[in-house]
């Protein structure tokens, strides 16, 4: 039967915003937290990078610490996401709260009530809960405890197991939406160590642009996440029938720079690498083709255990989520061409397209592109889980803030999106990233902000943290109201 047209968001489609409890919750050590990854990144700007600090430094200053300070605060923004009528909230649980070391054997009591009270508190609205079970946080107690290879040591999958059947029994009637790993594939990438896998080669730290890097340990720390990401997925689904539980992945746009078939080839190449590899993985169940001549070419000897394929086959994804914010050009010939980018993004300058303060390039009909690549190749459910314009905004004297700028980003992108919907893509919904302004996870700023909410905090850690509405709140608010056919 031929898909029934229809040219307009589904109905129960899922709109809301995005955020991660690393960069937003504080409370770094209340309730029994222990200390994870990014409680030892220090603060950045758009050309200084964030450093590991091993231990952490008398006088530094560390953005997780007190963030926007969620933790004491939910209440009073759950009412301000209700306000502006999400349908559903994407948060992550930090694993710190719940396993303070990581490798206890019961969880701390004090963390799960937390996370139960913030789900009841979203219940009372009517906001579905979307959960992404580790998100750019790893306790830290397991980093040291593997002598820096995080992820790399097989023994972490029953860490992380034991933590998922912790929240999943204690949540399960309170949440059904579940992402295994935040922007999985950045392990992909050689910043991603530290950030995606709690992997630290060098027991000094120092600038996250600079820290030692090893292909072996990242893709090894990466398959152990494939194959925790699978188990957890069947263990879900054996404690709640009903959860939903799918993948997270930083889509990485490339289009070649010229029509020159090197070009072509090298941007369609390096999607794969960096972007199906690990869609591939956790929607079929198996790695793609090309995997095995990258691994060799790189001297990469992935060690997989008998029952890996298994697994991997038997814990496949419900759903397929990804980042989309940006895309950029790649070249065989780069030499002469302009780079744009930083902070964990880099690529060559577009002529036809605009960029942000930050070098990431503003880019609607891309996501056109990439939900119709994603839903061909994978056919089942796509969500959009984060996307947005990182931005100063100013706050006038009257507590206004125009922002302008930000509701035609996100304007853009929403029709492109329906354009994708009416082109026959099932998507199931859309949850802007940083829907109140929160800490960049590149930069460690604050001044790089995506909310409808403003948060009055600066990026040395000085503001009374009052929330207030900008411009785009009453903006998004209609949207969502006019199932985004008002824009
Ligand atoms: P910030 C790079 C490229 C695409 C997505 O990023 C990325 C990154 C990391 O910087 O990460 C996601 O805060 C991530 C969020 C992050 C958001 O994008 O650097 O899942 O944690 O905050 C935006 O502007």
């Amino acid at each position: 039967m031929l898909k029934e047209y229809s040219d307009k968001f589904p109905e129960g489609f899922l709109w809301g915003g995005a955020t991660a409890a690393n960069q937003f919750e504080g409370g770094y050590r209340e309730g029994g937290k222990g200390l994870s990854t990014s409680d030892v990144l220090t603060g950045g700007t758009h050309t200084i990078p964030r450093r590991i600090t091993p231990e952490l430094e008398e006088g530094t200053y560390y953005p997780s610490h007190v963030a926007i300070d969620f933790y004491h605060r939910y209440k009073e923004d759950i009412a301000l996401f209700a306000e502006m009528g999400f349908k559903t909230f994407r948060m992550s649980i930090n694993w710190t709260r719940i396993f303070p070391n990581g490798d206890e054997l019961e969880p701390n009591e004090e963390g799960l009530k937390f996370y139960e009270d913030v789900f009841n508190e979203l219940k009372k609205y009517n906001i579905e809960p979307l959960v992404t079970i580790s998100h750019y946080e790893f306790p830290y107690g397991l980093t040291k405890k593997y002598n820096g290879d995080g992820w790399a040591n097989r023994e972490v999958i029953d860490c992380y197991l034991r933590y998922c059947k912790a929240i999943f029994t204690r949540y399960k009637n309170l949440v059904k939406y579940w992402l295994t790993f935040n922007e999985i594939n950045i392990l992909a990438r050689p910043f991603g160590a530290f950030f995606g896998g709690g992997i630290l080669l060098d027991e000094k730290g120092g600038p996250i642009s600079e820290i030692k890097d090893n292909p072996q340990k990242r893709f090894q720390a990466l398959h152990h996440q494939f194959v925790a990401s699978a188990k957890a997925i069947k263990m879900g689904h054996e404690i709640n029938s009903e959860f939903k539980i799918g993948c997270m992945i930083a889509y990485e746009a490339l289009y070649p720079y010229t029509c020159n078939p090197e070009d072509v080839f090298l941007a369609q190449n390096s999607e794969e690498i960096s972007n199906y590899l690990c869609g591939d993985v956790h929607v079929r169940g198996e790695y793609p083709h090309f995997a095995a001549r990258y691994f060799k070419e790189n001297n990469i000897d992935i060690h997989m255990e008998d029952e890996d394929l298994e697994i991997l086959k038997e814990g496949t994804v419900d759903f397929y989520t990804f980042s989309y914010y940006m895309s950029n050009c790649i070249s065989a010939h780069p030499e002469d061409l302009e780079q744009i980018g930083g902070n964990m993004s880099l690529g060559l300058k577009n002529p036809y397209l605009k960029a942000s303060d930050w070098g990431w390039q503003v880019d609607p009909i891309g996501l056109r592109t990439v939900l119709n690549k994603l839903y061909s190749r994978y056919r089942i459910p796509l969500m959009v889980v984060e996307n947005g314009f990182g931005a100063v905004d100013k706050i006038e004297e009257d507590g206004s803030i125009n922002d302008d700028y930000r509701i035609d980003y996100l304007r853009d992108h929403i029709k492109e999106m329906k354009e994708a919907v009416i082109d026959g893509v099932d998507l199931m919904g859309y949850t802007p990233w940083g829907c109140i302004d929160l800490v960049s996870a590149g930069t460690g700023e604050m001044k790089k902000r995506y909310g409808f909410i403003y948060v009055d905090k600066n990026n040395d850690g000085t503001g009374n943290l009052d929330r207030y509405k900008k411009k785009s709140f009453n903006w998004y608010k209609n949207v969502i109201a006019s199932n985004g056919e008002e824009l």
